[in-house]
């Protein structure tokens, strides 16, 4: 397969866009859905013990002929059990999040694994091209789960101008104005999260798809940047209990302890009051449950009456 776009080349996939690696959420399933549209599907490692992120693979190995990830998330206590998973499996892409991809380039760029790590920074974004990174994910503060400081406006294109392997915009994307916004700002591919967890194949429970639907601009709040894990969900009784354990100077450790659990009781109970839900702000632009193809196939299509318009404004 030839193609102008890197990503695409890359991955050996048809649309250059990844689904992000969404923990509790993104299972074969979903991953599977993705891909057989045309994308990236990822199964996230994050809330999986070893074995069953095997059982996952092999289910997506079984839903799909097209290739697929798995998302290894770095501050995991089961990160390196996944690595070993992964190597076994001979999974082809693996993108990573909240760390430093070190030790998962090293174990598994000489299997053929290609590595994309997700970053928020340009200091991080040039180690990881120095480490041997075959692409970089940046993505901008407007993401959900865990987040950075810079919003991709002003993420991506540093990116861009810093380093020599293919660039994907996560973080805030969610229609094809955005791919196009993020194709101007220097990217070759996207990534999504918040519409994929929104869709007809993901885990997610209907109660967590509902709250992302009715989610408005001023909807998603950070909390825990006390900690130093800021993380942005959409605000209920979690979120508020959570800003005032950090007013009044709680420790640490008592917020993470009262954070445990809460993103399995959303997404799998659907606790949306008293549970964590991540979700980005372009929750706000997700407005129906659809399938995964049909997002992927909307917001490639569509770029064309985005740049026509475009055209239109800039040169006439
Ligand atoms: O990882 C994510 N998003 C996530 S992980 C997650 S699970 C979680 N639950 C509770 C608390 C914390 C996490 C939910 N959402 N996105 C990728 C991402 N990576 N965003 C930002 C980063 C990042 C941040 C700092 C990557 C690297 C980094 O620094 C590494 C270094 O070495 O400087």
């Amino acid at each position: 397969m030839l193609h102008n776009n890197r990503v695409k080349q890359l991955l050996g996939i048809e649309y250059p866009i990844l689904q992000g690696g969404m923990a509790w959420v993104a299972d074969a399933e979903l991953a599977a859905a993705v891909s057989n549209g045309g994308g990236l599907g990822v199964i996230a490692a994050g809330s999986m013990p070893p074995e069953l992120l095997e059982k996952e693979i092999r289910k997506a190995k079984s839903l799909t002929e097209k290739p697929f990830g798995v998302n290894i998330m770095l501050l995991s206590p089961t990160a390196e059990d996944a690595i070993e998973v992964v190597a076994g499996q001979k999974v082809a892409v693996v993108t990573t999040g909240a760390g430093s991809p070190g030790k998962v380039i090293e174990r598994l760029k000489p299997l053929g694994t290609k590595i994309l790590p997700v970053i928020a920074s340009t200091a991080h974004a040039k180690r990881v091209a120095r480490q041997g990174a075959d692409a970089v994910i940046a993505e901008g503060m407007e993401a959900g789960g865990h987040i950075g400081e810079i919003t991709s406006m002003v993420l991506v294109p540093q990116i861009a101008d810093i380093v020599d392997i293919p660039v994907i915009a996560a973080g805030g994307i969610a229609d094809a104005r955005a791919v196009v916004a993020a194709f101007a700002l220097g990217a070759e591919g996207v990534q999504v999260g918040t519409r994929f967890a929104c869709c007809l194949e993901s885990n997610a429970h209907e109660s967590y798809k509902q709250e992302i639907i009715k989610a408005r601009d001023r909807s998603t709040v950070v909390t825990g940047r006390g900690t130093g894990h800021p993380v942005r969900c959409l605000h209920n009784k979690f979120t508020k209990h959570f800003e005032e354990l950090e007013k009044n100077g709680a420790s640490v450790e008592d917020m993470e302890e009262f954070g445990t659990g809460k993103l399995r009781a959303a997404v799998i109970e659907g606790d949306i009051e008293w549970g964590s839900v991540m979700a980005g702000q372009s929750a706000a632009l997700v407005h129906s449950v659809e399938p995964a193809e049909k997002i992927i196939r909307d917001m490639f299509r569509q770029t064309s009456d985005v740049l026509q318009s475009l055209e239109k404004n800039l040169f006439e």
